[in-house]
């Protein structure tokens, strides 16, 4: 072999030692992906998030609040994950190899669909995650790893609970959660402590969850405090990741939400993003009808919040 051929090769290997070791890849040509087992139909490689964002490959803004819009506050979470699209002020969005064998989810099938990039097809969901010629998000397929609680009050602690798999034989006996909660409602997740009480905004950091060696599944109820400093009954953008590392010792540049380049994704793992919506739940007190004015029965009750979302609550 040619003396800087074999120097290349030798850089490569080092290369791909280093990012296995880190857990993170440099994206084969992500813009090209091709997956045999499609029949050469050009295929999704990665996993990325479906949240809002300015920052796309469009040129056009995203509302974050409300969710479609009517125009209000405006979104800038890191989503789209690769060029040309310019940076978040957070970086690029979260991505994972699709092909890689873990996932957040309840089933013990992959719980995960990749596509191109947020709002570039090809999508194994068909429409693309998001759409911001329409302002609209929250397409992606399988974001169904997390069950909220009913509601997140303001500074008492509540669980978010998360499940999934993970399907490296071997593997490290720990992967990680990560969670990302828009407390104060601007658009992204960078605000840290945004009250006296509750979680930071980086809500979940690093916890760490241990498949069952028998069959890969894991779960974990995850404490934090929810924080409200505008409205409690607010809608709200979360972010939850599971991946094979610690986001802590990356810096930084990966504490938002977002990475700090296009040109790598995660190896293993997944993100799924939420919009959950509390909504005004009517509570009828146990055995009180009452006999109105009008002479027509009514119950005495009480108007309480609930979250909702496309996904799961419990
Ligand atoms: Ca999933
Ligand atoms: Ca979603
Ligand atoms: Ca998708
Ligand atoms: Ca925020």
């Amino acid at each position: 072999m040619h003396s800087k051929n074999r120097h290349r090769a030798r850089g490569w290997a080092l290369l791909l030692t280093a990012c296995c070791l880190v857990g993170i890849w440099i994206l084969p040509g992500m813009a090209h992906a091709q997956d045999g087992s499609m029949e050469g139909v050009p295929s999704p490689g990665n996993d990325v998030g479906d949240a809002p964002t300015s920052f796309n490959n469009f040129g056009v803004a995203m509302t974050a609040y409300p969710a479609g819009g009517p125009p209000g506050v405006l979104a800038n979470f890191p989503v789209v994950a690769s060029l040309p699209a310019p940076p978040s002020p957070d970086g690029y969005g979260l991505c994972h190899s699709a092909q890689s064998p873990s996932f957040l989810g309840p089933a013990p099938l992959p719980s995960k669909s990749g596509e191109q990039d947020a709002d570039m097809a090809p999508d194994a969901d068909g429409p693309t995650n998001i759409d911001p010629l329409t302002d609209t998000a929250d397409r992606d397929g399988h974001d169904d790893g997390v069950a909220f609680p009913a509601s997140l009050p303001h500074c008492s602690p509540v669980t978010i609970f998360v499940e999934g798999w993970i399907g490296v034989v071997g593997a490290a006996p720990e992967y990680y959660i990560e969670a990302w909660f828009d407390w104060n409602r601007d658009g992204d997740w960078n605000d840290g402590q945004a009250c006296g009480c509750g979680s930071d905004e980086w809500a979940i950091q690093d916890w760490p969850v241990t498949p069952d060696p028998a069959t890969g599944h894991f779960s974990a109820s995850i404490p934090i405090v929810p924080c409200h400093p505008v409205s409690e009954t607010d809608p709200l953008w979360v972010r939850v990741t599971l991946s094979a590392v610690e986001f802590s010792p990356l810096g930084a540049q990966w504490w938002a939400g977002g990475k700090p380049s296009a040109l790598f994704c995660l190896v293993d793992g997944e993100t799924e993003d939420y919009y959950l919506e509390p909504e005004v739940e009517f509570v009828p007190e146990p055995g009180t009808i009452l006999l109105l004015g009008s002479g027509l029965a009514g119950l005495a009750g009480y108007a309480t919040l609930r979250l909702s979302s496309r996904r799961t609550l419990r």
